[in-house]
């Protein structure tokens, strides 16, 4: 039998007798009474979809439960997901205290272009470094310090080899043309060495020291170099007085003296 409310709300006696052939008894005494009251249509309306969207999340929870989970290598020990497990790695171990020699310092470039970029500027500024290390180590996540403060970081995974040189510009520096076998890797930030003298250190990943130097006031347009060439505890000298030309970033006039 038909409620009274079922017909006062147009709702189709078959779908009504349909519900009751399937003996639904809860859905009947519920239906009715929502159905003796017309103005709960709203309310019937708003259940069906409130049904059907948490049929749809319902589904869509299981399928991602039942879908596969991330690999056991994508995850490290506390849960974080492991993007740098995909970045690149150095094949060497850090460069150690000592390794490093700051050989030769550009600080007045002064009509120096080391970038061919036509100007002479400071972005042409540079340092020259000497990996004096027996094995192979990297410089990567080593910061530059000058008087104290932070003048960026070095991001290069390549391993050095003993005895290679690497040449170090700020960040807006172009492309160098090195001699066979140099390296050139840019500082995160520009480098803006001063021009009347300061102190050097690079800071390894690790916090250490790996290598310093005082240089002195720079004279314009030639670089400072140690004195002998290659020598952690020379003196800093201007390059043409060595008879090498205005400098020699890139290359070295002889092997490191062992000490
Ligand atoms: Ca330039
Ligand atoms: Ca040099």
């Amino acid at each position: 039998m038909l409620c009274a409310a079922e017909v006062s709300v147009n709702v189709r006696p078959p779908c009504c007798l349909l519900y009751r052939h399937l003996g639904c008894l809860l859905y009947r005494h519920l239906g009715c009474l929502l159905f003796r009251h017309p103005g709960r249509l709203r309310f019937r309306q708003q259940a069906r979809w409130l049904s059907i969207i948490s049929l749809v999340v319902l589904a869509t929870g299981a399928c991602s439960v039942l879908a596969d989970g991330p690999s056991f290598e994508d995850w490290r020990a506390d849960g974080r997901a492991l993007q740098a497990e995909t970045t690149p790695k150095p094949n060497c171990l850090p460069v150690r205290t000592g390794e490093i020699v700051i050989n030769e310092v550009l600080a007045k470039p002064a009509g120096i272009d080391l970038d061919g970029d036509g100007l002479s500027n400071n972005r042409d500024e540079a340092l020259e470094l000497l990996f004096v290390g027996t094995f192979a180590g990297h410089l990567d996540g080593t910061r530059l310090v000058l008087d104290g403060k932070n003048r960026g970081s070095i991001t290069d995974i390549t391993c050095l080899h003993p005895n290679q040189l690497v040449v170090v510009t700020g960040s807006t520096a172009q492309a160098l043309v090195l001699p066979a076998g140099s390296r050139h890797v840019r500082l995160t930030k520009p480098l803006n060495l001063r021009d009347d003298g300061g102190h050097l250190q690079l800071i390894g990943a690790l916090g250490t020291v790996l290598g310093q130097a005082h240089y002195p006031a720079a004279q314009p347009g030639q670089s400072q170099v140690r004195q002998p060439d290659g020598d952690a505890f020379g003196g800093f000298v201007s390059h043409l007085h060595t008879g090498g030309g205005s400098h020699s970033l890139g290359s070295v006039s002889m092997l490191p003296a062992v000490h």
